[in-house]
């Protein structure tokens, strides 16, 4: 029977956030965005979500009994600082309650400090196009870190920085709602100096953390492999958008498009311990710019159930590779699929976990593979139309339905491993993918040379 055995010690962990499942978060600026009209596809608003404010015991329990032994939420800062300055120690000690939860249950906790949503009070100062964010995420960093430390060791600053500066400054379907892409370019440069602040904020109270950002890295591969045009802006896209803030808080330097010349930012040089990554797919793209539906790849057949974007499990392999070169270990802060049928999330998860596998064989370092996510969580603009959790929620009950493939993750995380019956059992047409791909030859732009 052949099987894949990750090392002693990986961590396994599902991923949340604040806003997606605590509750009643109506003090920052995503609440308020969500009360508009026209804001939310399906017109709903997060309310209650998974109620964790009141009860993420519960969910707590699930997760222990999945095996899990690591958990990854993020604190709210809305809740934590209402008002500029003013700290609520009930919050505080709410959180404090859930994170002595984890530990209690054999779970430890990795917090982000920053998941997409904004104190109101921040969001009427200008947000993250006014340079005094900055300032502000660091008072606000130092201060958690000094009330929370000694039940977390392991940070994350700033979730998906692109993603959120596009959503929200370029494309405007986020609060702000801006579309400018001055604007695009000033959030970026402030987000890379609050990461880099509230690094050395939290080393300052606890030197021995473990800071790192969580970046989200999409695959872009042109549609067209032997078309210049569409190489070229694949690469552009995947240059501007993966690797420049992972450039800047490791070298402290801002490489400019096309090679155009660097930008120093010397107070975020080296400011990560370990790079945190959340993979969902990738998007093969032609010169136009635009994003077009992708036939599956033949031995997969998977379909193409989310935005344009097409389940590409061997695109994280090479990611994984490809990171090599920042020398820093790698957890896995982020992955999954919304598949309310869950048809489909099983094979995603054996085969995203077999790359991973595969990764660490051929010399990545990763530490921690955290799926997204546990309960369905409130999709911000997507509201409820798609569904991620392992456990389905009713929003109207909040009564969860364990999905197949919690089960299997409670299998994987029991063996430490995958073995063929769980192939067999939960997606035999990946078989040859988990056991063989080790062997797939890797598409050019994946070189030796590019991980190097
Ligand atoms: O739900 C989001 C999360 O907030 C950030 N990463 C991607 C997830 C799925 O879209």
């Amino acid at each position: 029977m052949r099987r894949l055995t990750f090392p002693a010690g990986f961590l396994w962990g599902v991923a949340t956030s604040s806003h997606q499942n605590e509750g009643n978060n109506h003090n920052n600026d995503f609440w308020a965005w969500e009360q508009i009209p026209g804001h939310v596809a399906d017109h709903s608003t997060s309310g209650l979500v998974a109620d964790w404010w009141r009860s993420a015991e519960a969910d707590f329990d699930r997760a222990a009994d999945l095996g899990l032994n690591t958990l990854r939420l993020s604190v709210e800062w809305s809740r934590l600082e209402p008002q500029p300055g003013v700290w609520d120690s009930a919050a505080f000690d709410r959180y404090r309650v859930m994170l002595h939860g984890l530990h209690e249950r054999g779970i430890r906790p990795m917090v982000t400090l920053h998941h997409f949503s904004n104190p109101v009070w921040l969001a009427e100062r200008g947000g993250w196009a006014n340079p005094a964010v900055v300032r502000h995420f660091e008072r606000y960093v130092s201060h958690v870190a000094a009330e929370l430390g000694d039940l977390v060791n392991v940070w994350g600053t700033i979730n998906e920085p692109y993603i959120y500066a596009a959503m929200a400054y370029m494309l405007g379907d986020w609060p702000p709602g801006q579309r400018s892409l001055l604007q695009l370019a000033k959030v970026m440069r402030h987000q890379a100096n609050a990461h880099a602040a509230a690094y050395h904020a939290i080393h300052q109270v606890q030197p021995g953390a473990q800071v790192g950002v969580v970046k989200h890295l999409a695959g872009f591969d042109p549609y067209r492999p032997l078309w210049p045009g569409d190489r070229g802006v694949a690469a552009l896209m995947d240059a501007l958008t993966n690797w420049r803030f992972l450039d800047a808080i490791t070298s402290g330097r801002f490489k400019l498009p096309l090679g155009l010349g660097l930008r120093r930012n010397l107070i975020a040089q080296g400011t990560n311990d370990f790079i945190g990554v959340n993979y969902y797919g990738r998007s093969r793209l032609r010169l136009h710019w635009r994003d077009v539906p992708v036939p599956a790849p033949p031995d997969l057949a998977w379909p193409v159930p989310w935005v344009n974007r097409e389940i590409y499990p061997r695109g994280l392999y090479r990611f994984l590779m490809k990171l090599r070169r920042y020398d820093r270990p790698v957890y896995i802060t982020e992955n999954g699929l919304a598949d309310s049928t869950d048809l489909i999330r099983p094979g995603f998860l054996l085969a995203h976990l077999a790359n991973v596998h595969h990764a660490i064989q051929d010399g990545a370092d990763v530490r921690a593979y955290y799926h997204w996510t546990l309960v369905d969580n409130y999709e911000w603009t997507e509201g409820w139309t798609t569904r991620f959790g392992l456990f389905g929620l009713d929003t109207e009950t909040q009564a969860r339905t364990m999905r197949r493939s919690a089960r299997l993750y409670r299998e994987i995380i029991a063996a430490n491993g995958i073995t063929e019956e769980m192939v067999a059992n939960h997606a035999p047409h990946i078989m040859a993918q988990v056991f063989d791909s080790a062997d797939e030859p890797l598409p050019v732009e994946a070189s030796e040379e590019d991980a190097a």
